[in-house]
């Protein structure tokens, strides 16, 4: 079973890049307002450090199940 830890921030280093993906680093959305349905679009926007932010259209697939998420609490 994957363990997750949640982090507040993810580090860019200047002139490197980062990629978010599953099992990686990657984005968890708690409380939705509705169900996400696979196929569909979400927006999903991004804010860094400095104010800039970066707006995407993000499709909706299926994950891994069995995922344990842990939180500095726990
Ligand atoms: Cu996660």
């Amino acid at each position: 079973m994957m363990e997750m830890r949640q982090i507040g921030q993810i580090l860019v280093p200047k002139g490197e890049q980062v990629t978010l993906k599953p099992g990686g680093l990657h984005v968890m959305l708690f409380d939705l307002v509705k169900p996400l349905e696979v196929g569909e679009h979400i927006s999903l926007t991004l804010t860094t450090a400095d104010g800039h932010t970066l707006t995407k259209q993000i499709p909706v697939k299926t994950v891994m199940a069995g995922m344990k998420h842990h939180s500095d609490t726990d």
